[in-house]
């Protein structure tokens, strides 16, 4: 076998990618990506056995996150990025084990490569299948995941210059814990569940982050229509990169789109003074392989989830930045002070024709916490008058697969006195949708990206307190999430640690958990798959 990856829903056959990933990562860009978590493994050992606390580190804290977040599904598939990233942390861990002088370090912390053949090599045997014991490596992966989500996060809490010393411990914390053979079975469901503390605490700070910078999102209605400007589409989940994108078009002409999980953007005021900042063009990431061919403009990326280009006209329209990447495609580096330089992103766009129209009209979104607590009274009005039966959340991810449609048939047939809250780019299978409204509260409200789910959680917590009710399981909510990349895994880890049970995990429940690992989390937490829709729905409204 070449190659082994399982950490996303689009695992081949439901088991994991062995040749090539479905998601188009090649076994290069796999195994440097084993590689490099492997050596993010090594560098936690030391700083854990050390006892080094974050404030020492520096730099080193960033380059952890930013290393976890390029492997994430679909968000570097460049092998040049990936191997210069193993390189700086090997001399990062280098120079943390001369100083630390330990004994007894594990290979992860040690072990030396030089040319890519011999990292390819070494990578051979150091990936997931390394763990023998299926419960063991299943556990171990699932943390992994959750920690790689958590990164993301953390990254762009960081861009807005937040932080929080305890998830950057607990980044070392858990991923040292994976090279541990002595711990059990127990201790490690212990770790996944710490996992999913911090998972809350990452949200919180990003919710924060944004918030505090940005402002509260608030009821917006976006346009999903078409101007005759050039325009660039920028798509991924990095706030301050759409901001210095937004700064730098102002008065060039060149209007500016947002893709999939770009689009919550609208719903924060510090946006909404740029008159250039058209609207949302387009569906979910998986449907970029069409709608970039008509955009017509440069898209830039600043997160997942790419999918390779399928021209080379596509191809040379796209750039990343941050911890995204692609062969061939232009990467965009910050400078020291985080600023970056868009400029050839829009002078190419002035070259380029105005976007083809794939829709008209808008959609509404921006309820996040503060903006639904604000509705708190007319909420709780429509629970206790009976006109809302009951709330759906179905956060999440959207991706190809034809069971998908599901969900969207999910939302449809639900009864008219049903409410669905909705984060991340899950939304888009059921967003256009006429759902209608309840006495004026939309039926899908979309709280923005994946990490607001964190908004969700907060709502059922204020819920709960308005209730008076003793347990967050006893209010009128029903969870049916959709899950793709490992951002779902922490979203999904918080609400297991929030104590919310009966969450229906679709369209597919993760390849990497072991009918072991399986039954705990069904029989601990109620986890459990999707069926059909209409028994579905029966189940849920019983
Ligand atoms: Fe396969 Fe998903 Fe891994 Fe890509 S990220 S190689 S699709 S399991
Ligand atoms: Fe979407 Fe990739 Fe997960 Fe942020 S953009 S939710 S899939």
């Amino acid at each position: 076998m070449s190659m082994f990856c399982y950490q996303c829903q689009e695992a081949a056959r439901g088991v994991g990618c062995d040749t090539r990933g479905v998601c188009g990562k090649t076994e290069e860009v796999a195994k440097l990506q084993d590689l490099l978590i492997y050596t993010l493994k090594g560098i936690s050992q030391i700083v854990v056995k050390a006892g080094l606390g974050v404030e020492e580190l520096g730099s080193l804290n960033y380059e952890m996150l930013n290393s976890l977040f390029m492997t994430i599904t679909n968000a570097n598939f460049d092998a040049g990025a990936i191997e210069a990233q193993i390189r700086k942390m090997l001399s990062a861990r280098d120079e943390l084990r001369a100083k630390a002088k330990l004994e007894g370090l594990h290979d992860a912390a040690t072990f030396t490569v030089g040319t890519r053949e011999s990292m390819l090599e070494k990578a051979g045997s150091v990936g997931i299948l390394a763990t023998e014991n299926e419960d063991v490596r299943s556990l171990r992966e699932l943390i992994t995941y959750g920690i790689k989500g958590m990164a993301a996060y953390a990254e762009h809490a960081k861009n807005i210059g937040k932080e929080n010393p305890e998830v950057n411990a607990f980044v070392y914390e858990a991923l040292a814990a994976t090279l541990d053979d002595t711990l059990t079975a127990d201790q490690l469901v212990a770790l996944t569940l710490k996992t999913g503390e911090h998972g809350v605490k990452v949200m919180a700070l990003l919710d924060e982050a944004n918030t505090s910078r940005f402002g509260n999102p608030e009821i917006t209605e976006v346009n999903i229509g078409v101007r005759n400007n050039p325009a660039i589409l920028i798509s991924g989940h990095d706030l301050t990169d759409l901001e210095q994108l937004l700064e730098q078009t102002k008065g060039t002409g060149v209007d500016v789109y947002t893709h999939s999980e770009m689009l919550p953007a609208h719903y924060y005021p510090a946006f909404k003074k740029y008159d250039h900042f058209v609207g949302n063009y387009g569906n979910a990431w998986w449907k970029q392989t069409t709608e970039f061919e008509s955009f017509r403009g440069p898209i830039l990326f600043t997160t997942n989830c790419i999918v390779p280009p399928r021209s080379e006209e596509v191809r040379r329209r796209i750039f990343t930045t941050g911890s995204a990447g692609f062969p061939g495609c232009k990467h965009i580096v910050a400078d020291e002070n985080g600023k970056k330089d868009f400029t050839e992103i829009i002078e190419l766009a002035k070259t380029l024709p105005a976007p083809e129209e794939i829709e008209k009209g808008s959609i509404v979104g921006g309820f996040a916490h503060n903006q639904v607590l604000a509705l708190a009274d007319k909420v709780v009005e429509a629970v206790k008058s009976g006109a809302i039966k009951k709330f759906f959340v179905m956060a999440g991810c959207d991706g190809r697969m034809k069971s998908r449609e599901y969900y969207t048939e999910f939302a449809e047939r639900l009864p008219a006195d049903t409410v669905i809250l909705t984060a991340g780019c899950a939304k888009y299978r059921y967003n256009k949708l006429n759902l209608g409204d309840i006495g004026g509260i939309p039926r899908v409200l979309d709280a923005g990206q994946c990490n607001d789910s964190y908004s969700l959680a907060v709502i059922a917590l204020k819920l709960k307190e308005v209730f008076g009710l003793d347990d967050v399981n006893k209010l009128p909510i029903a969870y049916n999430i959709a899950w793709y990349e490992q951002k779902a895994v922490i979203v999904l880890l918080a609400l297991l640690y929030l104590g919310v049970k009966n969450i229906h995990l679709g369209p597919t429940l993760p390849a990497f958990l072991s009918p072991n690992v399986a039954k705990v989390l069904v029989e601990t937490f109620g986890i459990a798959g999707i069926g059909t829709v209409d028994e579905d729905i029966k189940m849920f409204l019983s």
